[in-house]
């Protein structure tokens, strides 16, 4: 019998100590659905100290991600505003942070079905997402990923655009100058707004809305690359300028 309490404990333990450790599976396997749970206890624990939804992340959603970590199923997970990054990101707290670069969608009203959450959108921005699993080397099962909150740790966005259908968009990322990654948003399950009806999918599956003001980052449209100290990331989207933070 698997203790989700337990779990979440050492998962928020890692997290708050900035120390890998091993996947929880392999003491004792546990399913998707107990993976969820231990999601949510991980985030109650965050809660609990004061820390407010700022909404979702999705994860896995473009074939370069699946194919960097071996998986093979969509996945999300949860925001707080304390992980929301201001113009530079404290890396001594993060154990091995990766950067990718993200669609970010602005929520402007609650959504209470999948058909509605087009048009609840109020925003549209290019963003970023900093992963750092909390396992050892990244290395993880779908379980362990999705307890841990799918590798979230930070995120930023740019300046908020009118909503626009993003099927094809051009998305660069380049850390001192230097181009690291380059996709399309069509990487993100063909197209972002698929990811977005997931979200509302798997929120309203999970008992919750997508609240007015949360943030929904659709998912990398390439793989993620480790972020280093002292480097300055920029992230541009074709019409949707830039976004940029330093390490
Ligand atoms: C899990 C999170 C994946 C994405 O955009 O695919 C993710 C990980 O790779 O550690 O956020």
């Amino acid at each position: 019998m698997v203790d989700v309490g337990d779990l979440a404990a050492r998962l928020d333990e890692a997290a708050r100590d900035g120390r890998a450790i091993d996947p929880l599976t392999g003491a004792s396997p546990f399913d998707v659905a107990t993976a969820y749970a231990v999601q949510r206890a991980v985030i109650e624990r965050r809660r609990r100290r004061g820390e407010r939804l700022a909404g979702v992340k999705m994860g896995f959603t473009s074939r370069a991600k699946m194919i960097q970590m071996g998986v093979d199923d969509v996945i999300w997970g949860l925001l707080t505003d304390a992980m929301l990054a201001g113009s530079s990101v404290d890396l001594s707290a993060l154990i091995h942070p990766r950067i990718e670069p993200e669609i970010a969608y602005l929520i402007g009203r609650e959504v209470r079905s999948v058909a509605e959450v087009e048009s609840a959108v109020a925003g549209v921005a290019v963003g970023f997402e900093v992963l750092d699993s909390r396992y050892r080397d990244f290395k993880f099962t779908l379980p362990d990923v999705i307890a841990d909150n799918a590798s979230a740790a930070r995120f930023g966005f740019g300046t908020w655009h009118p909503p626009r259908a993003l099927p094809n968009a051009g998305l660069l990322m380049e850390i001192d100058g230097r181009p690291v990654q380059t996709g399309s948003s069509a990487a993100i399950l063909g197209d972002p707004a698929r990811s977005l009806r997931a979200a509302a999918r798997l929120a309203l599956g999970a008992g919750m809305r997508l609240e007015p003001g949360w943030v929904v980052l659709a998912g990398a449209a390439t793989a993620a690359v480790p972020l280093p100290k002292d480097a300055h990331v920029r992230v541009t989207g074709a019409g949707l300028g830039s976004v940029e933070v330093t390490t």
